[in-house]
Parts: C-alpha cells; structure tokens; sequence
C-alpha cells in the first residue's frame, strides 16, 4: 500500500535587475571621509554618523565574507558601491543573487587566500551622483578556523545571558540585511534542480551544505555580538516528545510561538515578532519581505494535518545506520543515514528533518523561505548534531568506510542515476560528490566532513549540560544594542530592485 503526500514547494526564481546606476568608483575619492575601523557596539568595520558596514570577523580563506550597511541620512535612493582592489574585477553575491557587480547594501564576497585586503565602499545619491560618503578598511583572512572551538548547546542550556546575546546578534544581522542576504541564498540554492535534487536538498550534499551554511551564519552572529562565545543552540526536538506542542522552544522563552490566525498567521509576541501588534516589544521586531511571505514572520503550528514529527526510537535507529547515502542519492533513497535524516524514510524513521519545517508552518514550512524564520538554526544545527555524533561514532576522518557516498569517480554513480552529467567521461551528481563545489561558494562535502577540520570548528554539549561559557569579545567594545534599534524601517527596500515570481512546484513524497 502506498500513500502520496504533497509537499508544496515555493521557488522563487529570483531575477536580478542590477542597478544600471551602479558604476564603479574607483575615481571617486574622498580622504576626509575614510575612517578605519571606528569601532563600537559590534565588531563593525566602519561604524560612522553616516554609515555602520558590518563584515564577517574571523573568516576563513575560500569562505564569504557577508558584509552589510546601514546608512545613517543620506539620500533616500543611493548607490552603493564596493572594490576590493587586491581582487580586481571580482563579483559578487548581492542579496543572494550569485555573480553580480558588486554593488548594493548587502552582498557576500569570497578572499582566495589569507591575507588583510582592503576594502572601499562609496555611497552617493542615485538621482544626482552626490557623494554621501566613502570609506575604506580592511578585511582579515585567516587560513584556518580563527575562532576558538565552540560548545554548541541545547537552548534550553544556555544562560539567560547567552541567550539574549543570541536574540541580539540575530537581530543586528536583520537591520544590516545580513539575515535576509543568507536566506535569499538558502532560496537560491532551490534552483539548481535535476530530478528534485537541488544544490541543498534531496541529495548528498544535504547534510554538508547545511553545516556550511549555518557556520557562515554563526560566525556572522559572533561578529554582530562581539562575542566569539556566541554557538548556534540547538533544539532536541525528539526529547520534546510525545508532547511536542508543548516544547518550551516554541514559547516566547525562546523561539516563540504560534502565529495568530486573526492576522494571517502573524507571530505577534516574543523576541521575533510584528511590531505593527501592541503585544510585540519594537526591539523584537522581525520584518520578513513581501516576496518570501511577508511583512510578518508567520507560523501556523500544526496546521499541516499530515506533519509528523518523529520520535527518539525512530532517532536511535537511524543513527544506528552505517551507510551515509545509497543510489539513487536523491529523495527516493530507501536506506541511508542521509534521506533518512532529511526524511525521506517515513515507513521507518518517519519525518525527521522535513517534519519539524511542516509541522510548524508559515515561513519555515517550504524550503525557499524557511531560513526566514530564525528557529531554522535551532533546528539544523540539531541536524547537524546528529550527523557528528554519528560521524564520531563511526570513527569517521573523511569519505571511507562509508562515511560519505558519493566519493570521487563513484562506481555507483551511472548512467541511470537520476540527473546524473558525464563529465570527463565520468558519471556525476555534480555539487554532491566528495570534493564537489556545491553552490554557491564552491565549498566542497570534503571541506566540512573531515574529522580534522569540524572537530576544531565546534562541538556538541550533551543536552542538560549547563553553559558556564563567558563572553569573549573579537574586539574591546560595548554591545550590540545601538543597532537595533538604530536602523530607519525599511531602509533596505530603497536600494537595490529585485523581482521575484513565485514558482509553486510539487513534491510528491511517497511513504508506505
Ligand atoms: C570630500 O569631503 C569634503 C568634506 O565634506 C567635501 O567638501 C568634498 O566635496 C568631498 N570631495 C568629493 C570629491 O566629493
Ligand atoms: C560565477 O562566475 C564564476 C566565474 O566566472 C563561474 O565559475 C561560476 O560558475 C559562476 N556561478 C554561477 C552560479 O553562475
Ligand atoms: C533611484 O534613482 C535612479 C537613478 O536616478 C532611478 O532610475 C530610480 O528610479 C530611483 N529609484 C527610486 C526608488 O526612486
Ligand atoms: C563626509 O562627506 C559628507 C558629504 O560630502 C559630509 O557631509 C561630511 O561632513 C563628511 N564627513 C567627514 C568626517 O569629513
Ligand atoms: C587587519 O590586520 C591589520 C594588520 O595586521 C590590523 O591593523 C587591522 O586592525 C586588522 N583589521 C581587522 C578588521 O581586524
Ligand atoms: C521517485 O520515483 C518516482 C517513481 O516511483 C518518480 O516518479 C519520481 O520522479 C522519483 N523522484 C525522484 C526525486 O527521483
Ligand atoms: C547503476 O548503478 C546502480 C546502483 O549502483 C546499479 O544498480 C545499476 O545496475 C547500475 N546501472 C548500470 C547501467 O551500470
Ligand atoms: C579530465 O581528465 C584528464 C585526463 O585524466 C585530466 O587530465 C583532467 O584534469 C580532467 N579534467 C577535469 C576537469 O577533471
Ligand atoms: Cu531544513
């Protein structure tokens, strides 16, 4: 007996329509106004009466540096333009659209090697060139992890101090657009499909993709902390069972809880919320945009009558599996620790990943703008737990013993797995194999799965252990508070156009 289930998936195809205003400034300078590295509040690298840049601290070589603005005046219609001239003509990733002319509030931006490279960003007025301010500093690249390795934590371990710190960094990253950049690329990374797997999803490189992504996201938050203590906490969903409904995580404790259906399923208290409601403190404020389901972040627990979510026998037994992936390595794979995470298993360890983003609703519910809801880290960082655990478990340093699957010039990988390429006369699933670059930063499976290098990144706290960890500032400053509060509404939206048609695509998931 098989039943069908439909899991509808809104792609955004995101069209980018540049700014043709845009033009590069490097004859454009003004020495008056270049000042380096004013710092206060976060670890910002130019923090002015006119202008706060953030960029992420404590990169390393090969991985984005997100960097965003906040402009304090100036022109309503601005140009904003950026050169990295150790770099020459690079581009850039503009609010999460790959490969564009580096210009525009938030863009991400990849340092090849270790290095201090100089940045200049110039802000002039669109309809009449006026500059409104340039400035330039520098960006520091490591070659390797710089961050002391973190204790990644149950929510409900961290201390009320670490806890708000989090909330804090988030929202800072909300009003310099860093968020929203981040989230437009876990929406982007839905494109790249061939037979419903996409650069993120629905294949291999799942469970890499995501510990990538949400590292990129935990070193922004450090930064937008001052605060190198700052982890992604992660949500044991399965130990909230069997009366999931009522976990502490979705109450205004914490992630908040459910959307009010009297306003469109609008989360309207707690630390991320819609300011517009009286019961929402202006300082949780949590815009979302128009086009990923805004203006509110939404919630609609349980409105999916067919979201379940799965419990720790149905954990313990897909941690006991020994093979990472099997053909056809996409969301029809019967057996492995991979489709069973992500939860494409259901006749044996139910939902799992999948569940937890129906089963909540809104936003979070359809992968395209589930990064838009912040439990999200909470949630994958709990996957990503389960993967190390059964990566340590395992003994895993790299690909072998079936660590990881597929590896380079996989035999496996043939003619008849779906959207598989022959490249150099080898079958492929490209951006999933081995040393793949999975989109869009060309970090490869290889670059996050080896027991040397995710070991010294982070590690895992049993949950029930209490966090005794104190602050650790990148650079001597106050908090983060100024920002956010400082930010002018919707400043965002003056600046760079975007169009987005809302593509609505099926998944049929069957299960027995
Ligand atoms: C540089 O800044 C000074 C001081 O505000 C201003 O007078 C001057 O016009 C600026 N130069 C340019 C090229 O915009
Ligand atoms: C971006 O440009 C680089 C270099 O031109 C190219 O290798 C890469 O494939 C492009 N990425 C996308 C997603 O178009
Ligand atoms: C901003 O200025 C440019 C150049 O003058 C113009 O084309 C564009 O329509 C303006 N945008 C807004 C939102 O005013
Ligand atoms: C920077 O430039 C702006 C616009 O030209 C000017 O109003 C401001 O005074 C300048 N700031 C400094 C510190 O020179
Ligand atoms: C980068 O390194 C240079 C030289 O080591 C230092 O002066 C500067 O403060 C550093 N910048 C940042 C943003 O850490
Ligand atoms: C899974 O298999 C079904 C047929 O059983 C097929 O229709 C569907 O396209 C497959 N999905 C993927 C992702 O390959
Ligand atoms: C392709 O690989 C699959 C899985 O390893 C295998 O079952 C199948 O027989 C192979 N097909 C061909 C044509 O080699
Ligand atoms: C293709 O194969 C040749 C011969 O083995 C090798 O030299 C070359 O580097 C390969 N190219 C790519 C892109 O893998
Ligand atoms: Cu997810």
């Amino acid at each position: 007996m098989r039943a069908r289930r439909t899991l509808s998936l809104i792609l955004c195809c995101i069209f980018s329509l540049s700014p043709s205003h845009a033009s590069p400034t490097s004859s454009i300078s003004n020495s008056t106004n270049s000042t380096i590295n004013a710092l206060s509040g976060p670890a910002l690298a130019v923090d002015t009466d006119q202008l706060a840049v953030f960029t992420t601290r404590n990169q390393q070589a090969g991985w984005p540096v997100i960097l965003g603005t906040v402009l304090r005046g100036g022109p309503t219609n601005a140009t904003i333009s950026w050169s990295f001239p150790q770099l020459g003509s690079v581009l850039c990733t503009v609010s999460g659209v790959v490969n564009q002319s580096c210009a525009g509030p938030v863009l991400d931006v990849i340092f090849p090697s270790a290095g201090s490279y100089g940045v200049s960003i110039t802000i002039t007025d669109a309809s009449t060139n006026a500059l409104f301010t340039t400035q330039t500093f520098s960006v520091n690249i490591s070659t390797g992890n710089a961050v002391p390795t973190g204790t990644r934590r149950e929510v409900r371990d961290l201390t009320t101090g670490q806890w708000s710190r989090f909330v804090q960094a988030a929202h800072v990253l909300k009003t310099f657009g860093v968020w929203d950049h981040i989230a437009r690329l876990h929406s982007a990374a839905m494109q790249d499909k061939s037979m419903e797997r996409s650069a993120s999803h629905g294949g291999p490189s799942f469970l890499p993709w995501h510990r990538a992504f949400i590292r990129v996201t935990e070193l922004c938050l450090q930064t937008a902390g001052n605060d190198m203590s700052i982890t992604l906490p992660y949500w044991d969903w399965t130990f909230d069972q069997p009366s999931f409904a009522s976990s502490p995580i979705l109450t205004d404790s914490f992630f908040g809880g459910n959307g009010d259906p009297s306003v469109n399923g609008a989360v309207t208290s707690g630390h991320f919320c819609d300011a517009s409601v009286s019961s929402c403190p202006s300082s949780s404020n949590w815009p979302v945009p128009v086009e990923f389901g805004g203006p509110t972040l939404r919630r609609t627990f349980a409105a999916d009558l067919g979201a379940t979510i799965s419990t720790q026998a149905q954990m313990d037994a897909l941690t006991a599996v020994e093979l990472y992936d099997q053909s056809p390595f996409d969301a029809n794979s019967t057996a492995g620790f991979r489709a069973g995470m992500e939860g494409w298993i259901l006749g044996v360890y139910g939902e799992m990943h999948n569940g937890i983003h129906r089963w909540l609703g809104g936003q979070f519910s359809n992968v395209p703008t589930s990064f838009f809801d912040p439990v999200f880290v909470a949630h994958h960082a709990n996957i990503d737990r389960h993967w190390y655990a059964w990566q340590q478990a395992k003994g895993c340093v790299d690909w072998n013993d079936g660590c990881y699957a597929p590896i380079d010039d996989d035999p496996l990988v043939n003619s008849s797995t779906p959207g598989a390429a022959q490249l150099n006369g080898t079958w492929r699933i490209p951006g999933h194999q081995w040393s793949d670059h999975m989109w869009p930063w060309g970090i490869a499976p290889k670059d996050v799965a080896t027991a040397s290098i995710y070991s010294t990144w982070y590690t895992y706290a049993d949950r029930g252990t209490l966090s005794t960890d104190a602050p650790m500032p990148i650079v001597a400053g106050e908090g983060a508070i100024e920002f956010v509060s400082a930010a002018p509404n919707g400043f965002l939206e003056h600046f760079v156009v975007l169009l987005y048609v809302a593509v609505v695509v099926s998944i049929a998931v069957s299960f027995l």
